[in-house]
């Protein structure tokens, strides 16, 4: 079964990429996100360990359904293929096993979408006995849908998995084996589990638990660099997933009181729900944190969308209600000209905290706002309340403070500083809504 595996895992030459997106319509900001996606899935390439020698994109309002791109643009795709000896085509959106599977034969080169390249990325880089079960058990989930005729074929002429014969006897062997293997990995994930649970019940209660989150590439390692004690520095790196596993230190209160603060994996745009739901084990520690610092890299041009993202990655967790501290780092990279956006800032989040994780620029003023929400008792959190449920929110008015207030068409996302005490009735009245 090993086989199966190794078809993801990073090659040790440099390979080299063509990276495509569709644009979904034809007004600018449309235009302006798909390209600033493509210039993140090029990172990611990168990180993966491809050079991208070619973009291409197409103004289509939906992919056609065999070939993701228009007959033409595919025969444009080719050319470029050949020209440049590209080896492998990466797509932003997730392609169908059939859109795959037609790409690869008409193209002859490998094809990978965004989750197949972030679970490529995630099995090159786990290290922890723990990390490594997570991953082969959410590409083995990846592939079983894929694993076809032409996939089998396709994937023999280039190496790696299904080396064996094609044919279909083969193929349902495989796909027996590939099942087998996920039952095995996921009791070996909830033996994992088992293990951990012995351990955070032995720990002391008294020590208040801190989860760093946020986008990949953010700072959180770096943060946690700064913020707690420890012998040994957490890995940093400007690449996307430098950490796949949480680890925990200690963090110095005042009067000599500790908190624990843990940083965890980061999230991404898409980051495919198989793989979330793999991670629980390691986003254990996300879920029963007492906070979160939700770390956003303010020098980002797209940081509004990352924290959506990280928002809803939260919610698929079930840990948005969780007491949040917005930390915007890097402000030391935020050019002259994006000055102001600090103060929108402050307005939009009248309790974040702005710093600077590898200068050292406001980390006393973080420890402050940690210890405010540990002695006053009281949190900020975000919610989101359908339109048909707006009574709700109006009676949230009387249990705290509201400190943003946002309307989509569906639903009021308000934020809220609450006491501790009225946790509890925030959480029964946001029940009713559910
Ligand atoms: N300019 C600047 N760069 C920073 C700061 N904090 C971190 N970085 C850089 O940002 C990059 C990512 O830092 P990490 O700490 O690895 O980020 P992370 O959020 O842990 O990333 P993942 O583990 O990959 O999700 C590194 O190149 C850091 O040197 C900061 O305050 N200012
Ligand atoms: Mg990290």
């Amino acid at each position: 079964m090993k086989e199966s595996v190794r078809f993801f895992e990073t090659h040790k030459a440099r390979e080299r990429a063509a990276i495509v997106t569709l644009i979904r319509s034809n007004d600018e900001e449309t235009r302006a996100r798909a390209l600033e996606h493509l210039s993140e899935l090029a990172l990611l390439a990168d990180t993966a360990g491809a050079d991208v020698l070619y973009r291409l994109t197409q103004e289509r309002p939906t992919p056609d359904v065999a070939l993701y791109l228009g007959k033409g643009k595919v025969e444009e795709l080719k050319k470029h293929i050949e020209m440049l000896e590209i080896q492998l085509v990466l797509f932003d959106d997730d392609l169908s096993p059939v859109q795959i599977r037609n790409l690869e034969k008409e193209l002859g080169v490998k094809i990978l979408d965004r989750s197949g390249l972030i679970l490529d990325i995630f099995a090159s880089r786990a290290r922890t006995r723990e990390a490594k079960t997570q991953i082969e058990l959410a590409q083995l989930e990846y592939l079983l849908p894929r694993l076809t005729r032409a996939w089998t074929h396709l994937s023999k002429q280039m190496g790696g998995i299904g080396t064996k014969g094609p044919g279909e006897t083969q193929i349902e062997t495989d796909r027996r084996l590939v099942k087998t293997r996920i039952s095995i990995l996921k009791e070996k994930l909830a033996e994992i589990e088992r293990q951990h649970r012995t351990r955070r019940e032995g720990r002391s209660d008294e020590l208040t638990r801190i989860a760093l989150v946020g986008y990949t590439n953010v700072g959180k390692s770096s943060l946690l660099n700064t913020i707690a004690s420890g012998v040994s520095e957490v890995f940093v790196e400007n690449r996307l997933f430098a950490t796949l596993d949480a680890t925990t230190r200690a963090m110095a209160l005042s009067h000599g009181r500790q908190a624990l603060v843990t940083d965890t994996v980061g999230f991404i745009r898409k980051l495919p729900s198989r793989l979330i739901a793999s991670f629980r084990t390691t986003l254990r520690e996300v879920e029963e944190a007492d906070i979160l610092l939700h770390v956003v890299d303010i020098a980002s041009p797209s940081f509004e969308e990352q924290i959506e993202v990280v928002y809803e990655t939260l919610r698929e967790l079930d840990a948005h209600l969780k007491p949040t501290i917005m930390v915007f780092n890097k402000i030391d990279a935020l050019s002259d000209d994006r000055q102001q956006i600090t103060h929108e800032l402050r307005v939009q989040y009248p309790h974040a905290v702005f710093v600077s994780a590898e200068r050292g620029i406001g980390i006393e003023q973080l420890k402050n706002e940690i210890e405010k929400v540990i002695t006053e008792a009281s949190f900020e959190l975000t919610v989101e309340i359908p339109l048909a449920h707006y009574e709700i929110a109006s009676r949230l008015h009387d249990l705290g403070e509201v400190t943003e207030r946002v309307f989509t068409e569906t639903h009021v996302r308000l934020r809220l500083r609450v006491h501790a005490r009225n946790k509890e009735r925030v959480e029964r009245l946001l029940a009713t809504a559910a």
